[in-house]
């Protein structure tokens, strides 16, 4: 969509602000004269954060910036990510602390130790050395979320092997051409997993993929379910290869620019770019986040961040930032309806769950299954929630708050990127006077900005592009295979600055508000329209659970505004009458203006989601525009445009 000269209006009014515990603010691991000191010195800052790494060399230079857009952090370092994660945590005497409560959906449980972590990594690691994976090749990982996830991660890691997670989700074809880009010699995966309340098979999907992908040597099969499988000669089972390995191996040190991952985020349009990210300065921006958003107490707190793995937010806090801090975590397998719409807050109750991170997408779900339900739970070992992967609504962020927080817990907005590698803008847990719905500050250590169509910065009160102005350790260092479009996609819009492909406004305190993808504004009668903005006025309303919007082209207005309603559970017959629509439609209008009401509103059960919880609005824009609809392969549920069509039989 073309993007007019004008910058994104500025519509939604929000005064509500909660301050942090005073207990909690007392005691916080980061303060606000974090602000201060990383603002007098920014490398200085990020080279203190690095010391909460282990290193076997230290490094010569915190930043070399000398060939932008393409850094360096922490240049001459050497370290191993696996080491930092696990042994180093044994070293100190925390051998028995537990790393992972994991949990099965079907019930049942494994619990590892960092001492029972470090022995299978090795094995791990010692059975990819036997089937010839070295250091600087590429693994491709397609498991379910089991143990054996994380420590594939981390036997890769160990051995400098470089790994590439796929969703479990995703179809041969993905597979295949994520497979065939970073050129990877073996996959991991596993018969199945289990999802809904039963087993879900992964393994012919890696069969077909395979079939076609010539660089790869092995196919390395983990049991979970037990379901009958296909062999092929180049199948190894886990549970025969893996199991026989000595628990003994050293972690050899690896340079701090090594790459450790490619994980692949499928853009608008062409081909999924290979984000890639190196050891050091990833590792220390994990770390660093992980600490200072969550404020994590690793002797007593118990973290669960609800994210698949196959996502970033699952490398980044479940995996490498969580371990890195040597903290217990909660992994959990299956559906958050399985057996029961209550399955989260019963892990929540039965492992004193203390800091809890999630998405809006799964908020707005439990808005709609109704309050009663976490209502039935105890859930007061909460201090600290989290939210990331789109902008959270003011009305879904205050009913996590009250819902799940009992009104106590701060909830911090998290804004990132898979090409960010960890958090950059969030409120401070002690710090902040959070706002619902706004991301608030960039990070100690991090730079951000708004800016207008010329890369200006806007004034308070204004909106335009968020925009990265420094280089930070946890950036993405290339496209994998491709640096050409690394520079194209993000370094070629403004001049100098890192555009991230988000709209954001600065409210009157100098505060950032995230508004959406920019591909996603809509331009209405002259104006650009934030959708962020009017599906937050559509879940103000106490029927509305969830709600997304497009820009449809209109003869009069240029696009209009359509949206598609989720009831909320307790909303009633009512919702479908002419009658309610009106009045949904005036409410919008009431509190964002006459230019944001939408033309048409379309009550549905579902909307369409990427697996991590995005709604693909590009989908809905087929169906507002009356047009077939588009690629649907990487829908978390691809039965989900059917229902919306079956109910719509006019936009067929
Ligand atoms: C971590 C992750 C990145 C895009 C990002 C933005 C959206 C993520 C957000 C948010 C508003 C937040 N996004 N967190 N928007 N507020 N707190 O989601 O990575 O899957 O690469 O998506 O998600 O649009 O540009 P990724």
């Amino acid at each position: 969509m073309s993007q007019s000269q004008e910058t994104l209006s500025n519509l939604l009014q929000e005064t509500r602000s909660f301050p942090p515990p005073a207990e909690l603010a007392a005691a916080a691991n980061v303060t606000a004269e974090a602000y201060d000191e990383a603002a007098a010195d920014r490398l200085g800052y990020w080279a203190k954060q690095a010391d909460r790494l282990t290193w076997s060399k230290r490094w010569d230079e915190i930043l070399d910036w000398s060939n932008p857009p393409f850094g360096k952090w922490f240049v001459g370092g050497e370290l191993n990510a696996a080491y930092n994660c696990v042994d180093r945590h044994v070293e100190a005497g925390l051998g028995a602390k537990i790393a992972y409560h994991w949990e099965g959906e079907p019930g049942d449980t494994r619990t590892l130790t960092y001492a029972d972590l470090q022995r299978e990594v090795n094995k791990a690691a010692n059975a990819l050395l036997e089937l010839g994976v070295r250091k600087g090749d590429r693994v491709a990982i397609y498991l379910p979320m089991i143990p054996e996830l994380p420590i594939s991660m981390l036997a890769c890691a160990r051995i400098g092997a470089t790994h590439s997670v796929v969703f479990g989700g995703f179809s041969s074809e993905a597979l295949r051409t994520r497979i065939d880009d970073a050129q990877a010699k073996l996959v991991i995966t596993a018969d199945g997993g289990y999802r809904r309340g039963k087993p879900s098979a992964l393994k012919p999907t890696v069969d077909e993929a395979v079939a076609q992908t010539p660089t790869i040597e092995h196919v390395l099969v983990v049991r979970r379910t037990g379901e009958e499988v296909a062999e092929n000669e180049r199948d190894v089972w886990w549970q025969d290869l893996v199991e026989r390995q000595s628990d003994q191996h050293t972690a050899e040190p690896m340079d701090a620019e090594h790459p450790l991952y490619i994980l692949y985020t499928s853009g608008t349009t062409g081909k999924p770019k290979g984000i890639l990210h190196t050891t050091g300065g990833y590792l220390t921006h994990v770390a660093y986040t992980h600490s200072a958003v969550f404020d994590l107490k690793p002797e007593t707190d118990v973290y669960w961040c609800s994210a698949d793995i196959g996502w970033v937010t699952g490398h980044s806090y479940i995996v490498y930032g969580p371990l890195a801090n040597g903290a217990t975590s909660v992994m959990y397998e299956g559906t958050p309806d399985t057996p029961n719409k209550g399955r989260w807050w019963d892990i929540i109750r039965k492992y004193k769950v203390s800091i809890f991170y999630t998405a809006p997408t799964a908020i707005r779900t439990f808005m709609k299954w109704g309050d009663d339900i976490p209502a039935q739970y105890d859930l007061s070992s909460l201090r600290v929630l989290g939210s990331v992967g789109e902008p959270i609504n003011p009305e879904a962020y205050v009913w996590y708050r009250e819902n799940i927080g009992a009104g106590r817990t701060p909830v911090v907005d998290t804004w990132w990127q898979t090409e960010t590698g960890g958090i950059m803008i969030s409120p401070l847990p002690g710090v902040t006077s959070a706002k619902p719905g706004a991301a608030m500050r960039p990070l100690p250590g991090v730079s951000a900005e708004v800016v207008d169509d010329q890369g200006e910065p806007v004034p308070n009160g204004g909106g335009g592009f968020l925009v990265l102005t420094e280089p930070w350790p946890g950036m993405l260092r290339t496209i994998w295979g491709d640096d050409e479009r690394y520079i194209k996609t993000y370094w070629s819009r403004f001049e100098g600055k890192y555009f991230a492909g988000d709209g954001a406004k600065k409210d009157e305190d100098g505060d950032i508000w995230l508004l959406g993808r920019v591909d996603d504004v809509m331009l209405v009668s002259g104006h650009n329209i934030s959708t962020t903005e009017v599906e937050s006025a559509l879940v103000s309303h106490p029927k509305v659970a969830e709600a997304a919007v497009v820009g449809a082209t209109d003869p009069v207005t240029g696009q209009a505004i359509v949206s598609f309603v989720i009831p909320r559970g307790s909303a009633g017959e009512e919702v479908e009458g002419a009658e309610f629509l009106a009045e949904l439609r005036d409410h919008v209008a009431r509190t964002l203006g006459p230019i944001a009401k939408p033309r048409q509103i379309m009550m549905v059960p579902e909307l369409p989601k990427t697996r991590s919880g995005k709604i693909m609005r590009r989908l809905l824009r087929d169906v507002a525009e009356n047009r077939s609809i588009g690629d649907v392969s990487t829908l978390a549920d691809s039965t989900v445009m059917d229902l919306i069509s079956e109910k719509l039989p006019s936009a067929k």
